[in-house]
């Protein structure tokens, strides 16, 4: 019998695949690769007991995410099915839709494993989005009818690759053979096709959402970007200027501060002019280029809980009303803010309950075998580490499409939006989308309880 590939080893495969596939389509993205690369080992050299704190350098060094872009229920469903091969569930629900300034006609969770362990082997994770043609916020109903039949005519993800997958779902992996096949096929589904692009089409939907042109103007889905994890982003932003890539022109996310670093930090350069072929309405066909690909990068803090998500966000608030009219930039006002309303120690965010730590045993001499953590802490006998961020944030997310859309989009907003949710996208793909705050606390709750076993005491 041939070799077994588990599915973390499919993951990482598939994540190194898909990585050399976007290297060629979009040469900047090696740049970035490269540059990325740089800065963590620069990082380690100089911090040597901080680098690996939210990650073994093997991890972060492997790290991806990326972003792809699909047109109905089914094809998300079939997407499930890609990922849930190697070992990533979906987790979260973001509801673009609302996002200001700039909404988007998709709703997206995040495929991902969900064990420690898995995520250590390989955290390889693919941000995927759905359109929703039925909301007439953006789209009327003869165009909604009109994208149903245009991506319910196509096919994604052939019946081999889905076959494939469900093999591994159901055998825990694939042979050798199997699985070469099943990468081979994966990664396919998610290359640019050459096909020619409907000229019409595609602007008619670029008019309302360039998002809507990406996804329901192409016959095919491709990775929409891939996106390294580094160690200091501000650095790499610097590098990449250096180098001459236009950047975006922030940082998205918390801003750079003395205090501990929570959730997610990201920043991208431009879309890219990438040739394609296009059909014009007289049946020929003419070469021109579309702008929807691009390279991001993001730095990765803590976890937090929902208090201090719903810290963080207050926060944002905070900077958006003082930076409001005040002509200051953005990053100095962000400062400003989490210098006063941040909690400034890893402490403190355990004390206030506003971030997620595992505890771990730390060797201290055995004191009074207190079961209040802060007391255990305090004595020495065990120690907190930082539960790092696996997921995304709606506000950045938003702000990355805002940054390669070619049009202003039309949103009317005189009418009502069509009610999605998490429990929804589960009963339609048939699994369940996890929340990632019970994912955290679990692994928070594990970590306490296996620790105070190795210590003998009993939490009951
Ligand atoms: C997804 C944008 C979201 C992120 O890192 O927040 C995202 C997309 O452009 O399709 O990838
Ligand atoms: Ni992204």
């Amino acid at each position: 019998m041939s070799k077994q590939l588990s599915h973390w080893q499919l993951r990482a495969r598939f994540a190194r695949g898909l990585s050399d596939l976007y290297g060629r389509e979009v040469p900047a993205y090696t740049t970035l690769v490269e540059v990325s690369a740089e800065v963590n080992e620069d990082y380690r050299r100089n911090h040597p007991d901080q680098a690996e704190r939210l990650g073994s350098i093997q991890r972060v060094t492997a790290e991806r995410h990326g972003a792809i872009r699909v047109g109905s229920p089914r094809e998300l469903a079939q997407a499930a099915r890609v990922f849930g091969a190697a070992g990533m569930s979906p987790v979260g629900f973001y509801d673009l839709r609302e996002a200001k300034p700039n909404p988007v006609p998709v709703v997206s969770t995040a495929f991902r494993p969900i064990d420690r362990e898995e995520l250590a082997r390989n955290p390889f994770r693919v941000f995927t989005s759905m359109l929703v043609p039925q909301d007439r916020r953006f789209f009327s109903a003869e165009l909604e009818q009109r994208l149903e039949e245009f991506i319910g005519a196509r096919t994604l993800f052939s019946a081999e690759l889905l076959e494939l997958a469900d093999r591994s779902i159901a055998d825990a992996g694939l042979s050798e053979e199997d699985a070469e096949h099943y990468l081979e096929l994966a990664t396919g589904a998610f290359a640019l096709s050459p096909d020619p692009v409907d000229r019409r089409w595609y602007a008619t939907l670029d008019e309302i959402s360039s998002v809507a042109a990406d996804i329901g103007g192409v016959a095919s889905t491709h990775i929409n970007h891939l996106t390294p994890r580094v160690l200091d982003i501000d650095e790499l932003y610097a590098r990449m200027e250096a180098r001459g890539i236009a950047m975006i022109d922030a940082i998205q996310g918390p801003p750079r501060w003395g205090g501990p670093d929570v959730l997610l930090r990201q920043t991208s350069f431009r879309a890219l002019a990438e040739p394609r072929t296009f059909l014009e309405a007289d049946g020929s066909t003419t070469r021109g280029d579309l702008r929807v690909r691009f390279g991001e990068v993001e730095a990765r803090g803590i976890a937090l809980t929902v208090a201090g998500r719903n810290h963080y966000d207050h926060m944002l608030g905070v900077v958006d009303d003082e930076q409001a009219g005040s002509g200051r930039p953005r990053p100095e006002v962000a400062l400003e803010v989490w210098e006063r309303l941040c909690p400034r120690t890893e402490r403190a965010l355990l004390e206030q309950d506003l971030a997620f730590f595992a505890i771990l045993p730390a060797g201290g001499p055995a004191g009074p075998a207190s079961l209040d953590l802060l007391e255990l802490l305090d004595s020495g006998l065990v120690r907190a580490e930082p539960i790092v961020y696996e997921d995304f944030l709606p506000r950045s997310a938003a702000g990355i499409f805002a940054s390669n859309l070619t049009s202003d989009g039309a949103v009317d907003e005189t009418q009502a939006g069509t009610e999605r949710n998490s429990a929804w996208m589960g009963e339609q793909i048939g699994v369940e989308i996890h929340d990632p705050y019970a994912l955290y606390a679990q692994e928070r709750q594990r970590s306490f309880d296996t620790t105070m076993a190795v210590l003998g005491l009993d939490p009951r």
